[in-house]
């Protein structure tokens, strides 16, 4: 069709949906019954419970299950988190699985028929001591040596990526350098958990919305499904991807897993002319920022110290995030924020997850991402699905098992974490 022709299709097409009332829209998803029984159960719809679920279906053929959360899917940390994807962590095995993940982000959008938004617009993180400039030139070589892109930037390189950054040597703490991961990024967090449910969905797989997991069954000591608010529902086995409650599901079994519950919280400005192109991250300063293609700010900082369940946050980490973005963006000091909000993050005294069995037969868990999980949706889905299709631990997910905090095999990822916690 000649351009200006098609150009008034679209018009013509744009005023009539405009006036349609939005009348006729497909379902995403379904909004299913809950059957008796499902081969494989999953608690919790955010993005790494979608993500399996999805992996299940698509490459091990069972379709026979069941995604069951407490309220809407994507609704916890994956709806809440200021989305920044990189995979630059220092040890073989956390690098190897956040690696996976990156590859997955690469083909998501396309895997999903369902655009995630996947940007690659490069993370940095920056270095304001001697001893951070070690660590990241320790943690770039690591990475570099196990295939994953990394630079070391001079503070001159990082003043001609980031204009508005306040590179002064005046500063309180003046950056000395940084580490620049191309391949990072962001994505849009709601699209993540979309796309997987969508996929799932078409796959056979039944998401059950606004149903809470009160109770895990177990009949001499396997178990056999679990009690909800609207009745039990029997699994083979059973897959916790509970972020912020997982401490909660294992009481639930009487299990107890080495977590700590933390709210951590997130601000976004008011939306402003495109003026930050890449994702920012300062532990020493302590604040982290990207720009979404919306135009607002995206920023966050560390943990509240508290244990809490509460969805919210607290004045005086929003403060100290603040005066952080302001110290190394004088220019964002004029700028409103909109609105913040908080989520639960589970975290472990390594700052690694835990995907393992339990002492329960048949029952999995898949958690203590902590303050950066969201990265890892597509890897973790995907090697949890394995684990639970086989019943035997995916050979990346193998170093997480919980049997670690008694064997002593921790995998110390605070350096890399990128929120302090
Ligand atoms: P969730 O999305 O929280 O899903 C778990 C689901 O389980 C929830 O929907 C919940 O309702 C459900 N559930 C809980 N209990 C029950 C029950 N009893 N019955 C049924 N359902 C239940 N990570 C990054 O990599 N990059 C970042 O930039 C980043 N920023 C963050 C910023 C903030 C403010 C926060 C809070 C987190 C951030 N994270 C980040 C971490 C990241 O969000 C999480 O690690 C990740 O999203 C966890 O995904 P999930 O699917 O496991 O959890
Ligand atoms: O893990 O990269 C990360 C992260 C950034 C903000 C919160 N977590």
């Amino acid at each position: 069709m000649p351009t200006r022709s098609r150009n008034r299709y679209s018009a013509l097409s744009l005023l009539k949906h405009g006036l349609s009332h939005h009348e006729n829209w497909q379902r995403a998803w379904r909004n299913p019954t809950p059957k008796q029984s499902y081969d494989v159960v999953i608690v919790g719809g955010g993005g790494h419970g979608l993500a399996t679920a999805y992996y299940l279906a698509k490459v091990h053929g069972i379709t026979n299950v069941a995604v069951v959360e407490k309220g809407y899917l994507g609704g916890g940390n994956t709806g809440r988190n200021t989305t920044i994807i990189r995979s630059n962590y220092l040890w073989d095995e956390a690098a190897h699985l956040y690696e996976l993940s990156m590859k997955l982000w690469e083909g998501l959008t396309q895997e999903l028929n369902f655009n995630v938004m996947f940007s690659q617009r490069g993370v940095m993180n920056l270095g304001h001591t001697l001893q951070d400039m070690r660590d990241i030139e320790r943690r770039v070589n690591a990475n570099r040596l196990n295939g994953i892109d990394g630079e070391v930037l001079s503070t001159a390189e990082i003043q001609t990526k980031i204009p508005l950054l306040n590179c002064s040597p005046d500063s309180r703490y003046p950056i000395l350098g940084a580490s620049w991961q191309p391949r990072g990024g962001t994505a849009r967090h709601d699209a993540v958990a979309w796309g997987y449910a969508r996929g799932a969905d078409a796959l056979g797989v039944d998401l059950i919305q606004q149903t809470e997991v009160t109770g895990i069954r177990r009949q001499n000591g396997v178990a056999v499904g679990v009690e909800t608010n609207r009745g039990f529902i029997g699994a083979a086995r059973i897959g916790c991807v509970t972020a912020g409650n997982s401490g909660v599901l294992a009481g639930m079994a009487g299990l107890r897993l080495p977590l700590e519950s933390h709210p951590l919280q997130a601000l976004v400005s008011e939306p402003l002319k495109p003026c930050l192109d890449t994702v920012v991250m300062s532990n020493a300063v302590h604040g982290y920022v990207s720009q979404s293609d919306k135009g607002d700010l995206v920023i966050g900082a560390g943990i509240d110290r508290y244990n809490g369940y509460g969805q919210r946050g607290s004045l005086h980490v929003v403060e100290h995030t603040l005066q952080a973005i302001c110290e190394l963006f004088p220019a964002f000091s004029r700028v409103r924020m909109n609105r913040q909000w908080g989520g639960i993050v589970d975290t472990c005294p390594d700052a690694c997850p835990i995907i393992s069995a339990t002492s329960v037969p048949g029952l999995y868990f898949n958690c203590g991402w902590g303050t950066g999980g969201f990265k890892a949706t597509p890897g973790s889905g995907f090697v949890f699905a394995d684990t639970l299709a086989k019943g035997k631990l995916h050979s990346l997910a193998a170093p997480f098992t919980v049997d670690r905090f008694h064997s002593g095999a921790l995998i110390d990822e605070h350096g890399a974490a990128g929120v302090a916690h």
